[in-house]
């Protein structure tokens, strides 16, 4: 650190020129988030100095927590539903899975989740000496039932399914894990991150979230579809009982117990998310989920106009594009300022996110570009 001050002038110019490398969402393919709505930010800088870690020194945005989660709760079917605002979809499914082995009470447990799973799940494995087993997919990249049959044993202490993978935008069979999780009085925890803002607000009945018997515990984030800040997640539990799993005594703080990850944890992000859910309304988030679903139909049909097809049909706005020599094609996209990102072995194909950012114009300009570089 410097010994002497430097004007407040000077270094805002030192950050602006540091901004000013940072890319632009309008060419990010890649990416989950998205600019936060402005009313979010607004709420953002409202509560800055907040600290949810003690609740008792800032019980209004304590109070607006518990109203997110209420809410969010109540578009997954469980009004009633115990939750707090995480730092994002790693956190929650720390949470859910450490919560399920914590009131499983077993030693060498392992949890078994989908091939398709977010690497939020090996962290999870390493973090809490869990064994992470992978069941295969299907022909339409969704967990396999039979596979996750043959996977759970006595040790198992969570099944996880995901309503929106990483890669695929796909939905697992919640219905057909939840009646696994239910004979075998398993946990089962569904990592909705991304879909959870996007499968209430799609046209059709999704049967995936807590309308689902035996589904125990929900990760949805609002810092991704739901438009807040980052850092902005939301683990849900069906049971008030599973997030005494998680507490520990703090003591010296306003509050006698805990359940979060973090001790210290900003309440802007769910004040951000509390008014941006509030301002935006069903029909606010169904109409950004219409535009985001029109700009992934727009792309598959550019893409096949060009002889391109999507591995599978999107169920949501996630779309994965065949294309020979994938990390080729992307490196030479990204040359051309298009930043795009690729799904793992063994189906490796381009990877594009249709987030609200993006425009139909910019669509358009990608599959030129794409056309190009795949006739070289
Ligand atoms: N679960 C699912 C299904 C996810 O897709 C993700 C993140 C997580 C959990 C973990 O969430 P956090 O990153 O909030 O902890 N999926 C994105 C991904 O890995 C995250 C992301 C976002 C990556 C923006 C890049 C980026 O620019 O692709």
């Amino acid at each position: 650190m410097r010994d002497e001050a430097l004007p407040e002038d000077e270094v805002i110019r030192i950050l602006m020129e540091m901004k000013e490398r940072d890319f632009s969402y309008d060419r990010f393919f890649s990416t989950m988030c998205t600019r936060p709505h402005p009313i979010a930010v607004r709420a953002h800088d409202m509560f800055l100095e907040t600290n949810l870690g003690d609740p008792g020194l800032f019980p209004g945005v304590a109070d607006l927590e518990q109203r997110v989660v209420r809410m969010l709760g109540e578009l997954l079917g469980c009004s009633n539903a115990a939750g707090y605002i995480s730092t994002g979809g790693t956190e929650s499914n720390i949470q859910a899975i450490r919560a399920a082995r914590n009131e499983a009470g077993k030693k060498d447990g392992n949890i078994v989740v989908p091939a398709s799973a977010h690497f939020s799940f090996d962290k999870i494995g390493d973090l809490l000496c869990l064994e992470v087993r992978k069941a295969e997919l299907d022909e339409c990249l969704r967990a396999d039932l039979a596979s996750v049959r043959s996977l759970v044993d006595e040790r198992t202490v969570a099944l996880v399914g995901i309503a929106g993978t990483t890669e695929f935008g796909q939905v697992d069979p919640i219905e057909g894990l939840a009646k696994i999780a239910l004979e075998r009085k398993i946990h089962l925890h569904v990592d909705a991150a991304f879909g959870g803002f996007v499968l209430p607000f799609l046209e059709g009945d999704w049967r995936w979230d807590f309308r689902v018997p035996g589904v125990s515990s929900i990760t949805i984030d609002p810092h991704k579809m739901g438009m807040s800040t980052i850092p902005a997640g939301g683990l849900l539990f069906r049971e008030q009982e599973c997030l005494s799993h998680l507490e520990t005594e703090t003591h010296y703080l306003t509050k006698a117990r805990q359940a979060s990850l973090t001790g210290t944890r900003s309440g802007a992000a769910a004040a951000a998310t509390y008014a941006v859910m509030m301002h935006l309304g069903r029909e606010g988030f169904k109409e950004t989920v219409r535009y985001c679903m029109n700009l992934t139909h727009h792309l598959v049909s550019g893409a096949r106009k060009i002889g391109v097809e999507p591995l599978i049909e999107p169920t949501m706005n996630v779309v994965a594009l065949q294309v020979p020599s994938p990390a080729r094609v992307r490196e030479e996209l990204m040359k051309r300022d298009w930043h795009v990102s690729m799904t793992r072995e063994p189906k490796r194909a381009l990877r594009l996110i249709l987030m609200g950012h993006m425009t139909h114009e910019n669509i358009d300009l990608f599959l030129k570009d794409l056309e190009d570089v795949l006739r070289r």
